[in-house]
């Protein structure tokens, strides 16, 4: 600990010298959470093959008790997404019960509709009437399962799509989806929110109905207020500039949440911040951006509304240990947007001084922000270092009881 007292020390006075209030900067970190989701916790595999590891959660409860750990070491996981039926259970009270005994709420409902074989042909795009009520049924089942459990947030993910020019009418699956849609936002609760993610491709790789961020918008807009953007870090073609999306959303109103995750081709799900880190630091220079308005703007009061959350599913690494790393390249990229000097980044934007801009957002990225961050988890009572505290604990050799063969999506 002397160590970072040291460095600690060093990082305060540089962040004093570069005009940095700190205590705000402390506020802001200590208020950040991130949800994590129970399916990282159990087995899954790429589209060959679902590896099976030793330990993995048998079902919800355990999926919960491996994400209480979670937070237990990093503070900054109170919440866990469901995704149902992967997570369906005869009793949701109990769930309830069971995560709030271990100090943690439910988050996000992620009702599944892919992987039903009635599905073969989409959901609620399905040109079958049957099917299309079926999916719109099962979401108004997640809504319910989000009443018992107490979330207030539905994330929808479509996996709608063709293979082929002219396998079925674009514009005719247009249509169902916004029925299905606006069936679903007339069953939200007062409060509830209806987070709509898209992605590109896969598994349909000629078109998707949900396709980019633009047509999540029209159709979240179209509902109603409570309708908003889910943006999944990896739901986005090559070169796609994200945060221009991100400040696009805030600015509308409509960004309600993230899927955090790595990618280097397509939806990866790799450990977030692994790759590109300086992506995710630019998405949040944009959200820091829109919280420091001073005035109550329309994007400060989404920013302050948008619900975090990683969805990754980690094949080749050990789960827990995986999502701990998760969270804290998570937790580092938003400490390190906040060291951005704005006085100096508005001065160089207004006199147009091109490199002046750059610096300040480049010299934040720089920062080691890791004194920073032992130093508050010493402050809030957690380990200095979580991933280390993990391996020291027994919990690792008593999940091993568990066995091979646990639960996987
Ligand atoms: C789809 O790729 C996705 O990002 C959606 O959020 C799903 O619910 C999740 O992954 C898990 O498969
Ligand atoms: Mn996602």
């Amino acid at each position: 600990m002397a160590n970072n007292d040291l460095a600690y020390t060093v990082f305060e006075r540089q962040q004093r010298d570069r005009g940095i209030d700190l205590d705000r900067v402390k506020e802001r970190i200590k208020g950040f959470t991130v949800e994590t989701p129970s399916w990282g916790y159990a087995d899954s595999g790429t589209r060959f093959k679902v590896f099976q590891q030793v330990g993995v959660p048998r079902d919800p409860f355990e999926k919960i008790e491996d994400a209480a750990q979670v937070h237990r070491l990093t503070g900054a996981c109170p919440n866990v997404a469901l995704h149902i039926p992967w997570d369906r259970v005869d009793d949701y009270d109990r769930l309830r019960r069971h995560a709030a005994e271990l100090g943690l709420g439910i988050g996000a409902i992620n009702p599944n509709l892919f992987q039903d074989a009635d599905y073969r042909f989409g959901s609620v795009c399905n040109s079958d009437p049957a099917i299309r009520r079926k999916a719109t049924g099962h979401i108004i089942e997640c809504i319910e399962i989000a009443r018992a459990v107490g979330s207030t947030d539905l994330n929808l993910w479509f996996a709608d799509g063709t293979n082929y020019p002219g396998q079925a009418s674009i514009r005719a699956r247009k249509g169902w989806l916004r029925e299905c849609l606006a069936d679903v936002y007339a069953a939200l609760n007062p409060g509830m929110r209806l987070l709509i993610e898209y992605k590109p491709f896969e598994p349909a790789f000629y078109h998707t109905d949900l396709a980019d961020w633009g047509m999540a918008y029209t159709l979240a807009t179209a509902l109603g207020d409570a309708a908003l953007v889910l943006v999944d870090s990896g739901h986005h073609a090559q070169g796609t500039n994200v945060e221009q999306i991100v400040a696009f959303l805030l600015d509308e109103g409509k960004l309600g949440g993230f899927h955090f995750n790595s990618r280097k081709y397509a939806d990866d799900d790799l450990i977030a911040a692994a790759i590109n880190p300086q992506e995710l630091f630019l998405i949040f220079a944009q959200i820091h951006d829109a919280l420091d308005e001073t005035t109550d703007s329309g994007a400060r009061r989404t920013a302050e509304r948008i619900a975090y959350m990683i969805d990754e599913s980690h094949n080749i690494e050990p789960k827990i240990p995986a999502m701990i790393r998760s969270v804290l390249n998570v937790q580092s990229q938003w400490a390190k947007a906040l060291l951005i000097n704005r006085d100096e980044l508005r001065e160089a934007q207004a006199t147009q001084d091109v490199l002046a801009a750059e610096a300040a957002v480049r010299e934040a990225f720089e920062c080691d922000v890791r004194p920073l961050l032992r130093a508050l988890r010493e402050e809030q009572g957690l380990p200095d270092d979580p991933m280390t505290a993990y391996h020291a604990s027994d919990y690792p050799e008593r999940i091993r009881a568990r066995g091979i063969g646990g639960a996987s999506w």
